[in-house]
């Protein structure tokens, strides 16, 4: 009875619009989805540092590499972001990052397709950030607070990230031939996984729902797809380059593109761990983990020596 009542309570609270803190009262259900999505988010956020870090050493300038360096630090940062706010929900990072690496947790489709050119970095900024945007825009509105509040500045720095890779594809899309064709060929291979990473479509999806009812999502997978649709084809146009969909066209009466159907066996193959790069990323992972051991242990032993110091400080001043 009680218990029913709590859930009335924080149903209308979040309907109010109210953001739910670490401390407050929330369903066991609410907890637990959270700790799913943000844990995804922040390994997605790491694992999509390996992509981009493939072509650190090989950007063609020094403004280039600066730039990406910059970049893949920032998603290193958004990964520790939503690690802690994940750990409000009461969750060990420690054991988050050890299902990252044994291959347990999920992160998103996107980032295990290969970088082959440096046109790649330029697509990768411009829709797979794009579409982060788009989705991540919405989830600043999301009903828990610490992951909205990390959104919010998540998006300032996605809005600079998606800035530098439409500026690449500008820069090779107005070059010469060559340098077009690797824009388009680009594009043709990063298309469609950006459409999957919205997830799957609202009929298959397994989580809107409840995630909807409860204020955590704040507009369903195919929505937010078609947005990034809409958005995302008068640039293509300014660059001059071909979207690859022979279905794709505007509907007058919806207002909207209409696209082609997703390949939704690809997706399920890459979520499942099948895709092109799976094991090269959790491997990658591991072993980034296995060398940073001596960086713990030192930042375990200095924590551990000012701990000391301070109740010896203390004692003395009592
Ligand atoms: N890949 O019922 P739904 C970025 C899973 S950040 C893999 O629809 P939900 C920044 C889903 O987890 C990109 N798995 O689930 C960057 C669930 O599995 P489960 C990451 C996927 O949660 C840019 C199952 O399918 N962004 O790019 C995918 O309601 C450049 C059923 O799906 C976020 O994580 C997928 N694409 O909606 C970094 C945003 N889609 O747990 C570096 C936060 C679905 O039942 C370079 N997350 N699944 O086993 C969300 O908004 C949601 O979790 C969705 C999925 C929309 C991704």
């Amino acid at each position: 009875m009680e218990n029913t009542v709590l859930h009335e309570k924080f149903q209308q609270y979040v309907e109010a619009e109210n953001k739910i803190e670490a401390k407050d009262w929330m369903p066991d259900g609410y907890r637990k989805t959270l700790i799913r999505q943000i844990a995804q988010h922040a390994h997605s956020e790491v694992v999509g540092m390996l992509p981009e870090g493939n072509w650190i050493t090989r950007a063609p300038s020094l403004r280039r590499k600066t730039i990406l360096l910059a970049k893949v630090q920032d998603e290193a940062g958004h990964g520790l972001y939503l690690y802690s706010a994940a750990e409000t929900l009461g969750v060990n990072r420690d054991q988050l990052i050890e299902e990252l690496n044994t291959g347990k947790a999920k992160y998103s489709s996107i980032f295990n397709y290969p970088t082959l050119s440096w046109a790649d970095i330029g697509a990768i900024g411009w829709l797979v950030d794009g579409a982060a945007i788009v989705n991540q825009v919405s989830l600043q509105r999301t009903s828990y607070g610490p992951y909205s509040r990390a959104m919010i500045r998540i998006c300032k720095e996605e809005s600079f990230h998606q800035r530098q890779g439409y500026e690449i594809m500008i820069s090779l899309s107005k070059g010469s031939a060559e340098q077009k064709k690797m824009a388009q060929d680009a594009f043709n291979r990063w298309w469609w996984p950006s459409l999957m990473m919205f997830g799957p479509s609202d009929s298959a999806s397994a989580h809107s729902s409840q995630n909807m009812a409860w204020r955590i999502k704040r507009h369903s997978n195919d929505e937010l797809r078609q947005k990034f649709v809409d958005m995302t084809v008068p640039q293509a146009e300014y660059l001059g380059l071909t979207i690859p969909d022979p279905d794709l066209k505007w509907n007058e009466s919806r207002g909207h593109y209409d696209f082609g159907e997703i390949d939704w066996t690809e997706f399920n193959e890459v979520v499942k761990g099948n895709g092109p790069c799976n094991k090269e990323r959790v491997e990658t992972r591991r072993k980034a983990y296995a060398e940073g051991e001596w960086v713990r242990e030192a930042a375990n032993a200095y924590a551990a020596k000012q701990a000391a110091k301070n109740t010896t400080e203390n004692s003395i001043a009592s």
